[in-house]
Protein backbone atom coordinates (compact mmCIF):
# COMPACT_ATOMS: atom_id res chain seq x y z
CA UNK A 1 0.00 0.00 0.00
CA UNK A 2 1.46 3.43 -0.91
CA UNK A 3 2.45 5.47 2.13
CA UNK A 4 -0.22 8.15 1.52
CA UNK A 5 -2.93 5.48 1.46
CA UNK A 6 -1.55 3.70 4.52
CA UNK A 7 -1.65 6.96 6.48
CA UNK A 8 -5.36 7.46 5.74
CA UNK A 9 -6.07 4.00 7.14
CA UNK A 10 -3.87 4.27 10.21
CA UNK A 11 -6.23 4.28 13.19
CA UNK A 12 -3.45 4.30 15.81
CA UNK A 13 -3.06 4.81 18.70
CA UNK A 14 -5.15 1.78 19.55
CA UNK A 15 -6.21 0.84 23.05
CA UNK A 16 -6.21 -2.85 24.10
CA UNK A 17 -10.01 -2.64 24.11
CA UNK A 18 -10.18 -1.73 20.42
CA UNK A 19 -9.54 -3.58 17.21
CA UNK A 20 -8.79 -2.49 13.67
CA UNK A 21 -8.56 -4.10 10.25
CA UNK A 22 -8.85 -3.34 6.55
CA UNK A 23 -10.41 -4.99 3.53
CA UNK A 24 -9.24 -4.43 -0.04
CA UNK A 25 -11.43 -5.08 -3.08
CA UNK A 26 -10.83 -4.43 -6.76
CA UNK A 27 -13.77 -3.30 -8.86
CA UNK A 28 -13.81 -3.68 -12.62
CA UNK A 29 -15.04 -0.14 -13.32
CA UNK A 30 -13.57 3.37 -13.60
CA UNK A 31 -12.99 5.21 -10.35
CA UNK A 32 -15.55 7.94 -11.11
CA UNK A 33 -18.32 5.35 -11.49
CA UNK A 34 -17.43 3.52 -8.28
CA UNK A 35 -17.08 6.81 -6.39
CA UNK A 36 -20.55 7.93 -7.51
CA UNK A 37 -21.97 4.91 -5.62
CA UNK A 38 -19.68 4.98 -2.57
CA UNK A 39 -20.04 8.74 -1.93
CA UNK A 40 -23.82 8.47 -1.44
CA UNK A 41 -23.95 8.43 2.36
CA UNK A 42 -27.72 8.91 2.06
CA UNK A 43 -28.12 5.78 -0.10
CA UNK A 44 -26.02 2.77 1.03
CA UNK A 45 -28.62 0.08 0.22
CA UNK A 46 -27.48 -0.61 -3.38
CA UNK A 47 -24.39 -2.45 -2.07
CA UNK A 48 -24.94 -2.89 1.70
CA UNK A 49 -27.29 -5.83 1.62
CA UNK A 50 -27.41 -6.35 5.40
CA UNK A 51 -29.37 -3.10 5.55
CA UNK A 52 -33.14 -3.05 5.28
CA UNK A 53 -33.72 0.69 5.26
CA UNK A 54 -31.91 4.01 5.50
CA UNK A 55 -33.30 7.36 6.51
CA UNK A 56 -31.40 10.64 6.73
CA UNK A 57 -32.32 12.22 10.05
CA UNK A 58 -30.12 15.31 9.79
CA UNK A 59 -28.15 17.08 7.06
CA UNK A 60 -28.12 17.12 3.26
CA UNK A 61 -25.47 14.51 2.41
CA UNK A 62 -22.48 16.62 3.39
CA UNK A 63 -20.17 16.20 6.38
CA UNK A 64 -22.26 16.11 9.55
CA UNK A 65 -25.16 14.28 7.92
CA UNK A 66 -26.68 11.64 10.19
CA UNK A 67 -28.43 8.54 8.86
CA UNK A 68 -30.42 5.86 10.67
CA UNK A 69 -30.20 2.39 9.15
CA UNK A 70 -32.12 -0.74 10.07
CA UNK A 71 -30.59 -4.18 9.70
CA UNK A 72 -31.99 -7.43 8.27
CA UNK A 73 -32.93 -10.13 10.79
CA UNK A 74 -30.41 -12.77 11.86
CA UNK A 75 -27.74 -10.34 13.02
CA UNK A 76 -27.00 -9.30 16.62
CA UNK A 77 -28.29 -5.81 15.75
CA UNK A 78 -31.44 -3.90 14.88
CA UNK A 79 -30.38 -0.40 13.90
CA UNK A 80 -27.48 2.02 13.70
CA UNK A 81 -27.17 5.79 13.75
CA UNK A 82 -24.19 7.00 11.70
CA UNK A 83 -22.55 10.39 11.12
CA UNK A 84 -20.64 11.37 7.98
CA UNK A 85 -17.18 12.55 9.09
CA UNK A 86 -15.25 12.95 5.80
CA UNK A 87 -16.45 13.32 2.20
CA UNK A 88 -13.53 14.26 -0.05
CA UNK A 89 -14.54 14.26 -3.72
CA UNK A 90 -11.03 15.21 -4.80
CA UNK A 91 -9.15 12.41 -3.05
CA UNK A 92 -12.06 9.94 -2.97
CA UNK A 93 -12.21 9.48 0.78
CA UNK A 94 -15.37 8.84 2.79
CA UNK A 95 -15.54 8.19 6.52
CA UNK A 96 -18.37 7.70 8.96
CA UNK A 97 -18.71 7.12 12.67
CA UNK A 98 -21.39 5.18 14.53
CA UNK A 99 -23.05 7.43 17.09
CA UNK A 100 -25.91 5.24 18.33
CA UNK A 101 -28.33 2.44 17.62
CA UNK A 102 -29.08 -1.07 18.81
CA UNK A 103 -25.98 -3.19 18.11
CA UNK A 104 -22.66 -4.26 19.64
CA UNK A 105 -20.23 -2.08 17.67
CA UNK A 106 -19.48 0.85 20.00
CA UNK A 107 -17.20 3.64 18.75
CA UNK A 108 -17.03 2.24 15.21
CA UNK A 109 -15.31 4.46 12.64
CA UNK A 110 -14.55 3.44 9.07
CA UNK A 111 -12.50 5.08 6.32
CA UNK A 112 -13.01 4.11 2.68
CA UNK A 113 -10.65 5.25 -0.08
CA UNK A 114 -10.71 4.64 -3.83
CA UNK A 115 -7.65 4.35 -6.04
CA UNK A 116 -7.01 3.76 -9.72
CA UNK A 117 -5.40 0.30 -9.99
CA UNK A 118 -3.11 1.63 -12.74
CA UNK A 119 -3.41 4.92 -14.60
CA UNK A 120 -6.05 4.53 -17.30
CA UNK A 121 -6.77 0.90 -16.39
CA UNK A 122 -10.48 1.38 -15.72
CA UNK A 123 -10.08 -0.73 -12.60
CA UNK A 124 -10.61 0.67 -9.11
CA UNK A 125 -9.10 -0.49 -5.83
CA UNK A 126 -11.30 0.09 -2.79
CA UNK A 127 -9.68 0.07 0.66
CA UNK A 128 -11.96 0.11 3.70
CA UNK A 129 -10.51 0.16 7.20
CA UNK A 130 -12.17 0.50 10.58
CA UNK A 131 -11.58 0.75 14.28
CA UNK A 132 -14.10 -0.41 16.87
CA UNK A 133 -14.34 -1.27 20.55
CA UNK A 134 -14.13 -4.98 21.31
CA UNK A 135 -17.59 -5.78 22.73
CA UNK A 136 -17.75 -7.15 26.30
CA UNK A 137 -17.45 -10.95 26.21
CA UNK A 138 -15.70 -11.04 22.83
CA UNK A 139 -12.05 -11.23 21.82
CA UNK A 140 -10.28 -8.98 19.33
CA UNK A 141 -10.09 -11.87 16.85
CA UNK A 142 -13.83 -12.56 17.09
CA UNK A 143 -14.62 -8.89 16.60
CA UNK A 144 -12.29 -8.59 13.62
CA UNK A 145 -13.77 -11.70 12.02
CA UNK A 146 -17.35 -10.43 12.48
CA UNK A 147 -16.71 -6.94 11.11
CA UNK A 148 -14.38 -8.10 8.31
CA UNK A 149 -17.14 -10.42 7.11
CA UNK A 150 -19.65 -7.57 6.88
CA UNK A 151 -17.21 -5.19 5.19
CA UNK A 152 -16.01 -7.84 2.73
CA UNK A 153 -19.60 -8.76 1.89
CA UNK A 154 -20.41 -5.08 1.22
CA UNK A 155 -17.38 -4.55 -1.01
CA UNK A 156 -18.03 -7.77 -2.95
CA UNK A 157 -21.60 -6.58 -3.56
CA UNK A 158 -20.19 -3.24 -4.70
CA UNK A 159 -17.92 -5.03 -7.17
CA UNK A 160 -20.83 -7.10 -8.47
CA UNK A 161 -22.81 -3.94 -9.32
CA UNK A 162 -20.34 -3.37 -12.14
CA UNK A 163 -20.21 -6.79 -13.77
CA UNK A 164 -22.56 -8.28 -16.38
CA UNK A 165 -24.22 -4.98 -17.23
CA UNK A 166 -24.56 -3.83 -13.65
CA UNK A 167 -26.68 -6.72 -12.44
CA UNK A 168 -25.95 -8.58 -9.22
CA UNK A 169 -25.39 -12.27 -9.92
CA UNK A 170 -27.97 -14.62 -8.45
CA UNK A 171 -26.75 -16.71 -5.52
CA UNK A 172 -28.52 -19.94 -6.53
CA UNK A 173 -26.84 -22.34 -8.94
C1 LIG B 1 -20.90 -0.68 7.29
C2 LIG B 1 -20.18 -1.56 8.21
C3 LIG B 1 -20.65 -2.31 9.26
C4 LIG B 1 -22.03 -2.36 9.61
C5 LIG B 1 -22.57 -3.07 10.61
C6 LIG B 1 -19.66 -3.10 10.04
C7 LIG B 1 -24.02 -3.13 10.97
O1 LIG B 1 -24.78 -2.28 10.11
C8 LIG B 1 -24.46 -4.56 10.77
C9 LIG B 1 -24.47 -5.46 11.83
C10 LIG B 1 -24.07 -5.11 13.14
O2 LIG B 1 -24.07 -5.92 14.06
C11 LIG B 1 -23.65 -3.71 13.40
O3 LIG B 1 -20.23 0.00 6.51
C12 LIG B 1 -24.25 -2.69 12.45
O4 LIG B 1 -22.13 -0.62 7.28
C13 LIG B 1 -24.83 -5.01 9.40
C14 LIG B 1 -25.74 -2.54 12.73
C15 LIG B 1 -23.58 -1.35 12.70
Amino acid sequence: MPRQVALLHDHAPLSPAQCTSAVVQTVDAPLSEVWSVVRRFDNPLPYKHFLKSCRVVDGDGDVGTVREVSVVSGLPAASSRERLEVLDDEHHVISFRIVGGEHRLANYTSVTTLHEAEAGSGTTVVVESYVVDVPPGNTREETRMFVDTIVRFNLQSLARMFVAGGKTCPVSR
